[in-house]
């Protein structure tokens, strides 16, 4: 079993969700913010078997988007109010996903 970990933009969360249930995958969402643009965005826990991980990052990839995003950042701390020093472009997403090993899973 496996715990795919990703980190969807807000804007993707409600087709990428719908699309995951309507395949039966149970999916929790949770609400997160970037450390670095600190602004929100939607990470999804879904525990599934190894054979179906692919068609879960075959879904979240389909409806996960590529983003520019100018934002204040992190970086800008401490750089005072230069011309630049406050605002920077970046791309985001579509989602960053990671899959992890599960030794145990129960419902009680
Ligand atoms: P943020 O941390 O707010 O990052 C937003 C975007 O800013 C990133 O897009 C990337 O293009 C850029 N970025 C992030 N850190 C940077 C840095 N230190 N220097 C320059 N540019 C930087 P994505 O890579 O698509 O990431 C979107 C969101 O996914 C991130 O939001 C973060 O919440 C999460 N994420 C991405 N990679 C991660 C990782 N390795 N571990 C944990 N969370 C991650």
């Amino acid at each position: 079993m496996k715990l795919v970990i990703s980190i969807v933009n807000n804007e993707d969360s409600a087709v990428v969700a719908t699309a995951l249930t309507k395949e039966n995958f149970t999916v929790t969402k949770l609400s997160t913010t970037g450390g670095f643009l600190m602004v929100g965005n939607t990470t999804f826990l879904i525990g599934t078997e190894d054979e179906k991980v692919q068609r879960v990052k075959d879904i979240i990839q389909k409806y996960s988007h590529t983003r520019k995003h100018t934002a204040t950042t992190t970086n800008s701390f401490g750089r005072g109010f230069d011309e630049g020093a406050l605002q920077q472009e970046v791309t985001v997403g579509g989602a960053t996903v990671f899959v992890l090993g599960v030794d145990e899973m129960e419902k009680y």
